[in-house]
């Protein structure tokens, strides 16, 4: 009920970017980075520390398995590039919350609790419960960013970031408080036709999506492993779709 007052009360978004005197600011900028830099580190033979759980076409998601007291942490990266749309517009689809029950399968409810600035806020999303595992729930700072490429060849950079804080409009208790590193990560590629116009046709987007997950408390592994195996790969599909009939008939946003 607290969390319902909270969110009737929250400020709309103040028509700012994030700013140093921001109390996230520092964490923010620090996690963002990290993020960035990652896409840049072509790891040689990197690879083979990732399994391949799902392939299908572009698309190919991997995970490592790492267990911490019987809790399940695998870390989770995924791969696709998808024709027609921007990083602009992936980014924007996945950070907009308005539009988020559009294209969520896993989540029972998604609320704002507090605007940060024009590109930062704090939600609160609860989680469907899979059984045997209690409900779960999650309350992270969600950022969307436009970065220059590293060098003149390297594209533009978009990207979110979902990172797990606290709030005290929504105490933990209710459900399992779940923890979350997740980016969405893109790079807009164009081939340009002969006669110049650039359509649709000739935009690729490459994504990386990496999620680091803590479950909270138990999970039976094996059915975790199974949910993600099965959810990340449909999540992505799915969400890149949506994104694709949410432009088609609009104007490029670069
Ligand atoms: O990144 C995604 N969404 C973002 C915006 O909402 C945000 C959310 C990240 C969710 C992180 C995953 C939470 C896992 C929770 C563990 C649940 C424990 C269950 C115990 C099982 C034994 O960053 C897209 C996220 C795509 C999610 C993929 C995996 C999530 C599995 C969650 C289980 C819910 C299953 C619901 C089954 C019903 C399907 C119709």
């Amino acid at each position: 009920e607290e969390n319902k007052i909270a969110i009737k009360t929250t400020k709309p978004p103040p028509k700012i970017l994030l700013q140093p005197s921001n109390p996230y600011y520092d964490e923010i900028n620090e996690v963002v980075s990290r993020h960035i830099h990652r896409i840049y580190e072509k790891t040689k033979g990197g690879e083979d520390t990732w399994e391949c759980i799902a392939e299908e076409g572009e698309l190919k998601v991997y995970k490592r398995e790492i267990e911490e007291n019987g809790i399940v942490l695998d870390p989770l990266k995924a791969v696709h590039t998808v024709t027609g749309i921007t990083g602009h517009e992936v980014c924007h689809h996945f950070w907009d919350i308005k539009v988020r029950m559009d294209w969520e399968a896993t989540l029972e409810s998604s609320d704002v609790v507090e605007w940060l600035s024009e590109d930062t806020f704090i939600c609160h999303n609860v989680i469907k419960r899979v059984w045997p595992a209690s409900q779960r729930d999650a309350v992270f700072w969600t950022h969307i960013r436009h970065v220059p490429g590293e060098s003149d060849e390297e594209p533009d950079v978009w990207i979110v970031v979902n990172y797990s804080t606290d709030h005290k409009s929504v105490p933990n208790g209710k459900y399992v408080r779940v923890t979350m590193n997740v980016a969405m990560v893109c790079q807009t590629i164009i081939d340009p036709p002969a006669d110049g116009k650039i359509t649709r046709d000739n935009i690729r987007c490459k994504i990386s999506y990496t999620a680091d997950v803590n479950p909270g408390g138990w999970a039976p592994a094996s059915v975790l492993r199974a949910v993600y195996k099965r959810e990340y790969p449909r999540f992505l599909k799915r969400f890149t779709s949506y994104v694709k009939d949410a432009t088609a008939k609009k104007e490029v946003m670069f």
